[in-house]
């Protein structure tokens, strides 16, 4: 054997125990980190586990639930369909761009006034009573309401009547005493939504309350709504 064959065999020898030392390194950072319980990025790919806690299996069956059931529409529609009109500007006297107490007296007595009469006679108030779930509501008493016996509701009965049930106040989400378009607009539309047998409107029931309580004119604008 000669020095260089030698030579050559220690060679081999030492890059193979720098390997298995190399090896036998790593090996022991690994586990020293799964002793200390410090979960690594080294020590969770390695694993395998992160990948799948970060990203659940998909769930066809709840992606199915969404798609398939028939979802009602929601304040936002109505709001679009508001501000199509001239309706909030005409109920906002002070071109404040923002309802006072006393202007949404006027506004919900104009919603409920379906016949544009400037009164409020029993049946609209029987619809409107239905429509926006207040029918089995004692305090939405008829002849409470109409305080001198007319048999109508003028707009200052209703103001006072209004004024007892308290709405306004839950109206004003942000609770600065006035309601924006927007809040005028939940408000509505949240009656209707909870006044409704399965408490979904679908595009039908909305439009025939649409069409009811603001303005035909504007379902129009909508072609897929009929
Ligand atoms: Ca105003
Ligand atoms: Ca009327
Ligand atoms: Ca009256
Ligand atoms: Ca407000």
């Amino acid at each position: 054997m000669n020095i260089g064959k030698l030579l050559k065999m220690g060679l081999v020898w030492g890059v193979t125990i720098g390997l298995v030392s190399c090896a036998n390194e790593g090996a022991g950072v690994v586990q020293e980190s799964e002793e200390l319980g410090v979960e690594t990025e080294e020590t969770g790919t390695f694993e395998g586990t992160t990948p799948m806690e970060e990203e659940p299996a998909y769930d066809y069956d709840a992606d199915e639930t969404t798609t398939t059931v028939a979802l009602g529409v929601n304040a936002d529609e109505l709001y679009t369909d508001l501000t199509t009109t001239e309706l909030y500007e005409g109920w906002d006297a002070n071109d404040d761009n923002l309802l006072d107490e006393n202007e949404y007296y006027g506004a919900f007595y104009d919603t409920w006034d379906i016949n544009d009469d400037n009164m409020l006679d029993e049946n609209e108030w029987n619809t409107a009573l239905s429509d926006f779930g207040f029918d089995d509501n004692t305090a939405w008493g008829w002849s409470d309401w109409d305080t001198n016996n007319d048999n109508l509701i003028d707009e200052n009965e209703f103001g006072t009547g209004l004024g007892t049930a308290g709405l306004f106040s839950d109206w004003d989400m942000n609770d600065d005493n006035v309601l924006e378009e927007r809040e005028y607009t939940e408000g509505i539309f949240g009656l209707w939504n909870d006044a409704d047998d399965d408490g979904i409107l679908d595009e039908n029931e909305y439009n025939d309350l649409y069409v009811r309580y603001f303005d035909m004119d504007v379902v129009q604008y909508n072609p897929e709504r009929g």
